[in-house]
């Protein structure tokens, strides 16, 4: 506690009330993805640990959650150790059907009646997605995209669903439901029409957002993405399909973190999109070579992602979700380790003193804009974070660690 005042002296000098950046933490809700619990594999068949689309979670540590009663279970716990009131991140496949078979197209809102009544238990919001992989009739590599009509069609009809159930959440919980749409079209090797499948794509996404539901329920978002396993050469939905889409039909855009040029960091685009839209949603992850969906650490292209949203004063236009999947360490450690990280650079944003970079930089005095931007990196933030830990009574420092040790040997260990 003595850091903590300690701290609050130096950020005053720096014109910083770390009492109300504290008051200010308690409006961040990030999305906590379901689907690391379980490596992306959903409740409608037998887990196999292949999406069929582009995204892949690898490793088999022990203890995947098996049924809905696990994963939320597993949440709870991951929510005893983040700081702070947060929403869950659901997807279609999650959907829990009394072990009957329902297809895509036929899911409701009744098939995730519980994840509801528990959301409304713990008084947090829920996010859906559709899920546009792991199902035979994605096989093809095309969705919304299809050129054969029949598939369209289909999918069409799961988006629509989709967005019904998630406007009924938004509705029942009277927090509002971000619905976002990921596609794993495209191919592995080089097309020789690349238009015909945008155009396709184009006249799906216009089909399902023909429906007008209160943005108050429901808020849609698109997200594109460079490539996958098995779309190398050609991705349906990339960066610029999207932008142009989201702007032209009031929709917003999603930037995964992992889904850009590995050199490309997406702070950069937030000042763009937002001189245009309202709202962006992020996923935050972290791309290592192949791969976009690593658990998210406090490394730069998080600080600088989060230095920019606060530089943009748009902490409340937005929308910040997790999206990784690591099957190869304890599931429980990848969400609480990406969601403290997530939530350490948000505060870290936060405390900076911005005004006074503006001031320098107004003035021009260039040198010593960037001499403060590298002080104010060693800022004790961190007696900060704590008492954000202590106020919201979660562990700090380590010592969560050893809460999911006795997790894994209490718990997880007896699962397989
Ligand atoms: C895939 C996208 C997408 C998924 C989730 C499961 O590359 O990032 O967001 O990770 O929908
Ligand atoms: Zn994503």
């Amino acid at each position: 506690m003595n850091d903590y005042i300690r701290a609050k002296e130096v950020y005053a000098k720096f014109g910083v009330d770390t009492d109300e950046i504290l008051n200010e933490m308690d409006k961040i809700h990030i999305s906590l993805h379901c689907w690391q619990g379980d490596d992306v594999n959903g409740f409608e068949k037998d887990a196999n640990g292949l999406s069929g689309g582009g995204i892949l979670a690898t490793g088999n540590w022990p203890g995947r959650a098996r049924n809905g009663e696990e994963l939320r279970q597993d949440i709870e716990k991951a929510f005893s150790l983040i700081p702070g009131k947060h929403k869950v991140n659901l997807h279609a496949i999650y959907a829990e059907t009394d072990g009957k078979y329902v297809d895509r197209d036929e899911i409701k809102v009744e098939h995730f009646r519980k994840w509801i009544d528990w959301a409304k238990e713990k008084e947090i919001g829920l996010d859906f997605n559709p899920t546009f992989f792991s199902h035979p009739k994605a096989n093809s590599g095309y969705t919304l995209s299809s050129k054969d009509e029949n598939i369209r069609k289909f999918w069409i009809n799961h988006g629509k669903r989709s967005r019904e159930i998630a406007n009924e959440i938004g509705k029942e919980l009277n927090i509002q439901c971000v619905n976002n749409i990921w596609i794993p079209d495209g191919s592995k090797d080089l097309p020789a029409n690349r238009i015909e499948h945008r155009k396709i794509l184009k006249e799906s996404l216009d089909e399902i957002f023909s429906v007008k539901y209160d943005k108050s329920n429901i808020i849609d978002s698109v997200e594109s993405k460079l490539f996958g396993i098995g779309s190398e050469s050609y991705v349906v939905g990339s960066h610029e399909f999207y932008l142009n889409y989201a702007s032209k039909n009031d929709v917003m855009v999603c930037l995964d973190m992992g889904h850009f040029h590995p050199t490309e960091n997406i702070a950069d685009k937030i000042s763009s999109i937002l001189t245009f839209s309202d709202n962006l949603l992020i996923h935050v992850s972290r791309g290592v070579r192949w791969d976009s969906d690593h658990v998210a650490i406090l490394n730069d292209e998080l600080l600088s992602l989060a230095k920019e949203i606060r530089r943009c004063n748009a902490y409340d236009k937005v929308y910040i979700a997790l999206d990784f999947f690591d099957a190869s360490i304890n599931r429980i450690m990848a969400w609480v380790i990406g969601a403290r990280a997530t939530l350490k650079a948000i505060l870290i944003s936060l405390l900076e003193p911005v005004q006074l970079l503006v001031e320098e930089e107004n003035k021009g005095n260039l040198g010593i804009r960037l001499a403060l931007m590298e002080e104010f990196k060693t800022l004790p933030f961190s007696a900060v974070w704590n008492k954000y830990c202590i106020d919201k009574n979660v562990p700090i420092g380590t010592s969560w660690i050893d809460v999911v040790k006795e997790y894994e040997n209490g718990i997880l260990k007896y699962r397989d």
